[in-house]
């Protein structure tokens, strides 16, 4: 037997990524494990990307649908993006190679609320899924999977797959096992039951994951470490939002909306996210806890010192650090941390329940509160919407974080009208800059977009904006939610034209 594969029917099926890999055939509908840099296959996607290259070499057509849990890395999305070996991918992605081919408009990529992903599999809205791949951290002697560092949609895909490979990846922690809490329960309506669970550390399913060993076709050994680009360094404009969040929290811990131990934080990914939680270390908490989609370095450091005591994920999303500080002090974490599928971890019901506060960045949002998560100047893909739907439209505060310039001061952070809507007026109830917080709560358009000029617009945009804001009170169509709409995005056309949203005089 094999060091992680304990079971006779898993090594007799072992062999070489490229033997596993030439069971991928051209239109196939492959469906790969993997969420935010963490826990996808390392081997078979690159020997499946040479196989595509020598069939482009050879005039021939080679191409696949790929569905993920979230963002992959470069030894998956990468290659495949670099090999042209992709028709569609879906939901969200951060590779720049990636990115490159989809703004090119050379592939199509659907971006859909993670909590979507696997009930739609299950609806069929995605057709047939061919082949399944997926990375383990061992096979028991029962014949179960030990999940690796993200679970993401892999229950699904082991379900739904006609065949499946496995990759074994021995470099992942055996002490992951026991980590994974892998909810069975969910039905398709009208069938559905509610899901019982009510604090971020119950524990509702197994352990493990149910594999038909029968649809296994391949089983590939790895030794390689999760691959993820580091986060910047918290810089004075991340500190100044992360201030602004805590003494907001401060507020409503006085207020007494919230109790010291705030409710369940949920984290999106990014520089900024990164920054914010690391500013919580500062704020005294201690005892919180975070129901949330991926566990980044910040709220490693933040489970270090105390201030969370328990954090449900779907994946870890570390720096090449945060990982080694994992791997070291596992022990120290292991009864601090569940990773669950991600219809779960984002499951609108149960964020609903416990009234999550949703942290999430932003690429801009306009006067009124509308927030554009992924399309900047409206067209051009960054990475996608991830969980922030899930978690903005369901929890009990919903934040949208951003530097209120991007590029230089080039690019306001706050426009007239966002190019770009992923989130609705109706879904934004604070908007944070470094120059800010607006809280929009409780206030009528007109209202929310005085505040939002006020708090959070930067110094150049200030004026410019409140020049719009009163022209339009005075001149638009209707006087609810007034625009000029021939000027509404008038910025990100001059933007693209100038290269500066300012005005040259
Ligand atoms: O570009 O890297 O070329 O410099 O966007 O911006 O300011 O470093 O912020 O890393 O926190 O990312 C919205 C992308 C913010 C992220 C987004 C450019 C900026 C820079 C990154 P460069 P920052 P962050 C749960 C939650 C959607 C998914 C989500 C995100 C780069 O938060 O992907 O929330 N969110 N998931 O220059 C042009 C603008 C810009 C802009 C920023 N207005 N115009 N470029 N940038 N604003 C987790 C999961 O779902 C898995």
């Amino acid at each position: 037997m094999s060091e992680r594969i304990n079971h006779r029917a898993f090594t007799e099926r072992l062999m070489s990524a490229e033997q596993a890999a030439a069971f991928v055939k051209p239109g196939m509908t492959v469906a790969m494990s993997g969420f935010t840099g963490a826990g996808y296959p390392k081997a078979v996607p690159g020997a499946l990307a040479k196989l595509i290259a020598a069939e482009h070499d050879a005039g021939g057509e080679f191409k696949i649908n790929v569905l993920t849990g979230a963002s992959t890395a470069p030894e998956l999305d990468g290659v495949l993006a670099r090999a042209e070996g992709m028709n569609l991918r879906l939901p969200y992605m951060s590779d720049p190679d990636l990115r490159r081919r989809i703004n090119d408009g050379d592939m199509e990529y659907m971006d859909i609320h993670l909590s979507h992903v696997a009930q739609h599999a299950w609806f069929g809205f995605y057709g047939k899924i061919d082949l399944a791949i997926v990375e383990v951290a061992g096979i028991t002697a029962d014949g179960e999977l030990i999940p690796s560092t993200s679970v993401g949609n892999n229950k699904t895909w082991l379900e739904m797959a006609d065949h499946v490979i496995l990759e074994v990846n021995k470099q992942q922690s055996a002490a992951l096992e026991g980590m994974h809490d892998l909810y069975y329960g969910t039905a398709l309506p009208p069938h559905r039951k509610p899901i019982e669970l009510t604090t971020p550390r119950d524990r509702i399913g197994q352990k493990y994951l149910d594999i038909d060993v029968r649809k296994v076709v391949a089983v590939v050994e790895t030794d390689a470490p999760d691959r993820l680009s580091p986060f910047a360094p918290v810089d004075e404009t991340s500190e100044r939002i992360a201030d602004h969040l805590l003494s907001f929290l401060d507020y409503e811990i006085r207020q007494g909306r919230l109790s010291e131990k705030l409710l369940p934080l949920q984290s999106g990914v990014g520089n900024i996210a990164n920054a914010v939680l690391a500013g919580l270390a500062r704020g005294g908490y201690k005892g919180l806890t975070a129901y949330t989609e991926v566990i980044q370095d910040g709220m490693l450091e933040l489970i270090k010192d105390g201030t969370i005591d328990f954090a449900s994920a779907t994946s870890f999303s570390l720096s090449t650090e945060g990982v080694e500080e994992f791997n070291k002090n596992i022990d120290r974490y292991r009864d601090r941390i569940l990773l669950r599928p991600q219809e779960i971890s984002n499951h609108p019901e149960i964020i609903r329940r416990l009234g999550c506060i949703a942290l999430n960045g932003m690429i801009e949002a306009d006067i009124y509160g509308n927030v554009n998560s992924t399309n900047v100047l409206g067209s051009k893909v960054m990475n996608g919407i991830g969980g922030s739907g899930d978690f903005a439209r369901n929890g009990y505060l919903s934040v949208f974080m951003s530097p209120s310039t991007a590029k230089g001061g080039k690019i306001s952070g706050i426009v007239p009208f966002a190019s770009h809507v992923d989130h609705t007026e109706h879904d934004t109830m604070i908007l944070i800059t470094e120059q800010g917080l607006a809280d929009l709560r409780g206030h009528s358009p007109k209202q929310r977009a005085q505040l939002v000029i006020d708090n959070c617009a930067h110094s150049d945009y200030k004026a410019l904006l409140q020049d719009y804001f009163d022209r339009a009170c005075s001149q638009s169509y209707g006087k609810h939610t007034p625009h000029l709409l021939g000027e509404a995005l008038s910025w990100h056309q001059r933007f693209e034209q100038t290269g500066d949203m300012r005005p040259a005089s």
